[in-house]
C-alpha cells in the first residue's frame, strides 16, 4: 500500500469524488446494506476508473455514538475495542465482495476531530449556532444522561409496560421519555431523574434559504433519484428547525468550547464530516477534493434512511460555514432488498449477512450480480433464492460463459493453437461483419449513458446485452471447424472480431463482476481496456498469444435452493418445516389406519 500513487483531481478533466454511506461499525451488514450503497458505489467507481476518469471511492465505518458505547457495556469492553473488532469485521465483508474503496476508513481519528471541530467554529462565529438548556433522563447509577431508546417504562396512553423513551410500540404514539410512568434505564434499571443539561444546536431556521437555492439547483443537474427529491422537499416544505448537535456522551468528538467538557458532538452532525477526515488519511491533499467545486463532481450512494442527513443537515454545515465546499452533485438512493417475502433479521436469524455469503461456496462475483440485477432503484425487491440460482445458471453460465468459452476455447484448438490468426485480409463482402460492429457501437453508447446517468440495474442489462451480440456473431457465422477449413480468411475475420468483442465486454462487465473480467483478460493475455466512446475492435491484434480456456462459471444444482433457505431462514423456517413433516407423518399414518 504504501507504494500506491495518490490519486488527486487533475486539472481539465472530469473528476469524480464517489462516497458509500459509513456503515455503523456495531452490527453486520446485511445483503440489503451491501445493494444499498457500498456495492452501487463500488461499481460506479469501478466504471468512472475503466472511461479513464481521475476517481477517488472512500468509505469508512461510522464508529461514534451512544449505540457503540452502550454496546461497549453490553460486550464488556472499552468502545475502542468494540470499534477495532467490528470495523476489522466490516473491512472482511467488504474485502470477500471485492468492494474496491480506496480507502475503507474509520470516524475516530485526529483529522476527524480536527475538520469537525473547524467546521463547528466558522458556525459559531457565523452565528449559525445557539447554546439552550433542555431537560433529559439521567441515571445515577451509571453516570449518564440517557438517549431516548434506553429509557423504558409504563406508556402514559396504554399502559403498555414495556414502552420505549422514544415510542410506544403497542400504541405507536410518540413519547417523550420524561412522559413514561415506571421508567427505567435499559442498561441497568435504576429510576432515571430529570436532570437540566444545556446543549449546541445548528440553526437550520436561518440556513434554509441558502439549502432551498442550492438543493433547487443542485437535484436538477444532478439528476437526483426521485425519492431523494421527495424526501428533501418534505423536509424543506416543513420548514427547517433548529436541531442539537451535542449529546450528553464521552465517546465521540470533542466540541470546542468551554462548558462542554462531558459532551461530544452528536453522530449525524459528525458523520458526514467522516467523508471528508477520512480522505484527509489518505491524502494531506485532501482539500483538492473537498474544497473544489469546480473541479469535481460528488457522487453519494445512501439508503433512503439517510436522505436528509446528506440532503438537509450536512449542506447546511457547509454552507454556513461559508467556506468553497464541493457538495453533492448526484445523489443516488436506494429503497429496501426484502429477502424471500420478508425483512432480514439478525435477532431472528433470518436472511444473509455479509459474513454468510461466503459460506455458500458461490464466488462474490455471482452474488454480485445478482444483487445489482435487482438493486431497489424505484421500489423494494426481494432477494430470491430462485432467482440467485437462476441468474447463475441462465444469465450468467449460458449468456457470458458461454461467449467467452467457445470463442477462446477455438483459438486454443489446432486450428490456431492459441495464436489470433491475421484477421485483416477478409474484406467482409456481405458487410456482416461491420453490421456487427455498429450494432455493438450503438450498444455501447447506450450503455454509457445508462452509466453515466448512474442507472446501475439498468446498466447491467445493457452491459448483458453486449454479451449476448457476441453469442450471437458467433452463431450467425457458424463458427466451427467447418468454416476454419473451408473459408479460412471469413473464420479468421470471425474470430479477430469475436475477441475483439470479449475484450470489450470484459471492460465493460468490470465494474460490475470484477474477478470474472480479470479471469477474462488472463485468458486473452491481455490488460483491461479503457472503455471507448466508439469500438474500433483492434486491440487484440494479429499474432497475439492467448492463455489456455477455463470455464468463467459453475452450474450450481437446484438441489440448493432448499438446502440455503433452511439455512438461512431462521428458526420460522425450521419451524414451518418440522411442523409441515408432523403434518405429513400424520397424514399419511391416518391413510395407513
Ligand atoms: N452510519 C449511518 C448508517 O449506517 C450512515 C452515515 S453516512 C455519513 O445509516
Amino acid at each position: 500500500m504504501s507504494e500506491r500513487k495518490e490519486i488527486l483531481p487533475e486539472e481539465g478533466k472530469k473528476n469524480i469524488l464517489i462516497t458509500s454511506a459509513l456503515p455503523y461499525v456495531n452490527n453486520v451488514p446485511h445483503l440489503g446494506n451491501i445493494i444499498g450503497s457500498v456495492l452501487s458505489a463500488d461499481v460506479f467507481s469501478r466504471y468512472c476508473k475503466a472511461r479513464g476518469l481521475p476517481t477517488l471511492f472512500v468509505c469508512g465505518t461510522d464508529e461514534y455514538g451512544t449505540a457503540t458505547e452502550t454496546k461497549a457495556i453490553e460486550e464488556k469492553c472499552t468502545p475502542e475495542e468494540l470499534c477495532d473488532k467490528y470495523h476489522k469485521l466490516h473491512a472482511e465483508v467488504y474485502e470477500w465482495f471485492n468492494i474496491g474503496f480506496d480507502i475503507f476508513g474509520r470516524t475516530p481519528t485526529n483529522q476527524q476531530t480536527e475538520i469537525a471541530q473547524d467546521i463547528f467554529t466558522k458556525l459559531y462565529n457565523n452565528g449559525f449556532l445557539e447554546e439552550k438548556t433542555t431537560v433529559q433522563p439521567y441515571c445515577e447509577t451509571h453516570n449518564s444522561f440517557l438517549a431516548d431508546r434506553f429509557v423504558e417504562g409504563e406508556c402514559p396512553l396504554c399502559a403498555y409496560e414495556d414502552a420505549r423513551g422514544d415510542q410506544c410500540d403497542k400504541c405507536g404514539h410518540l413519547l417523550d421519555p420524561l412522559e413514561l410512568k415506571k421508567p427505567r434505564c435499559k442498561l441497568d434499571g435504576a429510576t432515571p431523574v430529570a436532570r437540566e443539561t444545556k446543549h449546541v444546536f445548528l440553526l437550520l431556521d436561518k440556513l434554509q434559504a441558502q439549502v432551498e437555492e442550492w438543493s433547487a439547483k443542485s437535484s436538477k443537474e444532478g439528476a437526483w433519484s426521485s425519492n431523494g427529491i421527495h424526501i428533501t422537499n418534505s423536509w424543506l416544505q416543513e420548514g427547517l428547525k433548529p436541531r442539537g448537535i451535542t449529546r450528553d456522551l464521552k465517546w465521540g468528538t470533542k466540541v470546542p468550547l468551554a462548558g462542554y467538557d462531558e459532551k461530544v458532538l452528536y453522530v449525524w452532525f459528525d458523520a458526514c464530516i467522516g467523508y471528508v477526515s477520512i480522505t484527509a488519511n489518505y491524502t494531506d491533499q485532501w482539500q483538492k477534493w473537498w474544497h473544489n467545486p469546480d473541479n469535481v463532481s460528488l457522487y453519494q450512494f445512501m439508503g433512503k434512511d439517510n436522505v436528509p442527513f446528506h440532503t438537509v443537515v450536512f449542506p447546511s454545515s457547509q454552507l454556513g460555514t461559508g467556506d468553497k465546499w464541493t457538495m453533492l452533485n448526484h445523489l443516488s438512493t436506494t429503497e429496501y432488498l426484502n429477502y424471500e417475502q420478508g425483512k432480514f433479521s439478525k435477532s431472528r436469524g433470518i436472511g444473509v449477512f455479509g459474513n454468510n455469503a461466503r459460506e455458500t461456496g458461490i464466488p462474490s462475483d455471482v452474488w454480485r450480480y445478482y444483487l445489482l440485477s435487482r438493486r431497489p432503484e424505484t421500489g423494494d425487491t426481494e432477494f430470491e433464492w430462485t432467482g440467485f440460482i437462476n441468474s447463475n445458471n441462465n444469465e450468467l453460465l449460458k449468456n457470458l460463459g458461454n461467449f467467452v468459452n467457445r470463442i477462446v476455447k477455438f483459438v486454443n484448438s489446432p486450428n490456431f493453437e492459441g495464436v489470433v490468426p491475421d484477421y485483416t485480409k477478409y474484406n467482409d463482402p456481405e458487410g456482416v461483419l461491420a453490421a456487427h460492429k455498429k450494432e455493438v457501437n450503438e450498444a455501447l453508447k447506450e450503455y454509457l449513458a445508462i452509466m453515466d446517468a448512474v442507472k446501475i440495474r439498468q446498466g447491467l442489462q445493457a452491459a448483458m446485452h453486449i454479451s449476448y451480440l457476441g453469442n450471437k456473431l458467433l452463431q450467425d457465422n457458424k463458427l466451427d471447424n467447418a468454416l476454419a477449413k473451408d473459408e479460412p480468411e471469413r473464420c479468421a475475420a470471425v474470430v479477430g472480431l469475436g475477441l475483439n468483442h470479449v475484450h470489450l465486454l470484459a471492460s465493460i462487465i468490470a465494474p460490475y463482476m470484477p474477478a470474472t473480467s480479470t479471469a477474462i483478460l488472463d485468458q486473452l493475455n491481455t490488460t483491461l481496456l479503457i472503455i471507448p466512446d466508439d469500438w474500433q475492435g483492434n486491440s487484440i491484434p494479429p499474432n497475439h498469444k492467448l492463455n489456455a480456456a477455463a470455464h468463467l462459471f459453475q452450474q450450481i444444482k437446484p438441489e440448493k435452493e432448499k438446502e440455503w433457505r433452511e439455512m438461512f431462514g431462521g428458526e420460522e423456517a425450521k419451524k414451518a418445516k418440522a411442523e409441515k413433516e408432523a403434518k405429513a407423518a400424520a397424514k399419511k399414518a391416518d391413510k395407513e389406519k
